[in-house]
């Protein structure tokens, strides 16, 4: 840990930056690995860092198409939170929320976690009914989780228009207190600098074309940089999982759409939880520098392509200025988009595939960020075990066969 003590920080700092040494190292590929994940976001990261540090299995490589991170992992509006429905998906997200609380300690790397609270608001006795029904079922499985009533919210956000002529009246809320917001590149950079010190390689600008196979096992990747053998492969590659099961010979029940957001410049702090309502497309919480981070529904069409439409960016802002009044002269300073990979019932797939020894991790549609370290986790066991973990086995490919679906539409919020 001395590398990163605070004498460094100041030696660093006197000798502008020119010594500081690179958090992780840019190797050249390697002819095999025991392991190869595909995709340098959060969740193929983390999967490393635990197949490492929970497994004992070093030989492992993440290959990524552009740079760690630059996925939906440093675009995303960093919302987290475990209030999902279902028993078996409330297990997974508080299994990784459990693992956020003690993320900057595990990894030495400050990854800003802000347990705020988020709040989910209710517009209409069907919304109200909705998430009465989940706030039971949290409590049944031991999550903190709340209905609060008008006046409640109000003493949280005095700034949300709860005024009973408002066009989307509030009539209640859910809250889960331990929910809230983490920096979402520093979740990358720690896993990413935590995996390389155990020896795991981080090729970036490494996209994988083909995916090779004999006899229905994986023998290993075709990439930009030349074949790569691997015992094991691992495919989290998020809103291009789809392009890589067809590499591989099988079909996803999959689409990717677009997924907007955008910041507003920096303000004062004065929203100091997470608004979210699923109603009317909108959500927004105050970063650490100050700017508004919003976000809105997904746009409808599938695309690969990383912007979305202005019909949307509308939409959400004039649902932002229904609920805060407040905001309607701030300027919005940046937009994106992200893709993500929605899946029939809402929830992932993280499970063996058809081909022997290529597992896949996906399907986190609009919600994958709050699950990276607990999806990393379970993950990392599935490849290492080669059989998922208790908290992921209900989440396979074959439940869009059988019938036993996962439906976290509601919980996952943002509308798709
Ligand atoms: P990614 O971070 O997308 O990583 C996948 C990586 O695979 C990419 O870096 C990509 O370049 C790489 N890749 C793709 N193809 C190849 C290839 N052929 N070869 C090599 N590499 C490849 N979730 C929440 O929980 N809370 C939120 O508030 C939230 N807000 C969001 C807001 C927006 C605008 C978006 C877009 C998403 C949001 N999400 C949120 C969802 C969340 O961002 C994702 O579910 C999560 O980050 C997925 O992580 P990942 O590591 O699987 O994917
Ligand atoms: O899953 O909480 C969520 C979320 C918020 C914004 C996008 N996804």
């Amino acid at each position: 840990m001395s590398k990163y003590s605070i004498f460094s920080l100041i030696r660093n700092a006197f000798s502008y930056h020119e010594n500081w040494p690179l958090a992780w190292r840019s190797p050249e590929p390697k002819a095999e690995y025991d392991v190869i994940i595909v995709g340098g976001g959060g969740h193929g990261l983390a999967t490393a860092y635990y197949l490492a540090r929970e497994h004992g299995i070093r030989n492992v490589a993440v290959l990524e198409k552009g740079w760690i991170g630059g996925g939906n992992t440093g675009r995303n509006t960093t919302i987290i939170r475990s209030n999902y429905l279902w028993d078996e998906s409330a297990g997974l997200y508080e299994h990784s929320l459990k693992l956020y609380e003690g993320l900057s300690q595990e990894l030495n790397f400050n990854i800003m976690f802000s347990q705020r609270g988020v709040l989910n608001l209710a517009h209409n006795l069907h919304d109200m009914r909705e998430l009465s029904r989940r706030v039971n079922a949290n409590r049944l499985n031991g999550l903190d989780s709340e209905i609060l009533t008008p006046a409640q919210i109000k003493e949280i956000v005095p700034i949300l228009n709860t005024s009973p002529d408002a066009r989307y009246p509030v009539l209640g809320a859910s809250l889960q207190p331990r929910g809230g917001t983490a920096r979402h590149d520093a979740v990358a950079w720690g896993y990413a600098r935590g995996a390389d010190e155990c020896g795991v390689d981080i090729i970036q600008n490494c996209e994988v074309t083909g995916i090779r196979r004999s006899h229905g096992k994986v023998e290993g990747v075709e990439t930009t940089r030349g074949y790569i053998g691997a015992k094991k492969v691992g495919v989290a590659v998020a809103g291009h999982c789809s392009v890589l099961a067809e590499m591989a010979g099988f079909r996803l029940p999959i689409e990717s759409h677009p997924l907007q957001a955008l910041v507003s410049e920096p303000i004062k702090p004065i929203h100091h939880s997470v608004v979210m309502s699923n109603a009317v497309h909108v959500y927004v919480s105050q970063s650490d520098k100050g700017d508004l981070v919003i976000g809105a529904g997904i746009d409808a069409y599938n695309s690969y392509s990383q912007r979305g439409s202005l019909a949307v960016v509308e939409g959400q802002m004039g649902a932002l200025v229904e609920l805060f009044p407040i905001f309607s002269r701030l300027r919005m300073m940046r937009q994106w988009g992200g893709i993500v990979d929605v899946s029939p019932d809402a929830s992932p797939i993280v499970a063996k595939t058809p081909v022997e020894n290529l597992y896949f991790n996906c399907g986190w549609g609009t919600g994958g960020f709050k699950a990276t370290p607990g999806s990393g986790w379970v993950f990392a066991h599935t490849i290492a075990h080669d059989d998922p973990h208790p908290l992921n086995a209900s989440f396979t490919l074959e439940r869009f066969n059988t019938g036993f679906l996962i439906d976290e539409h509601g919980a996952a919020a943002v509308a798709h």
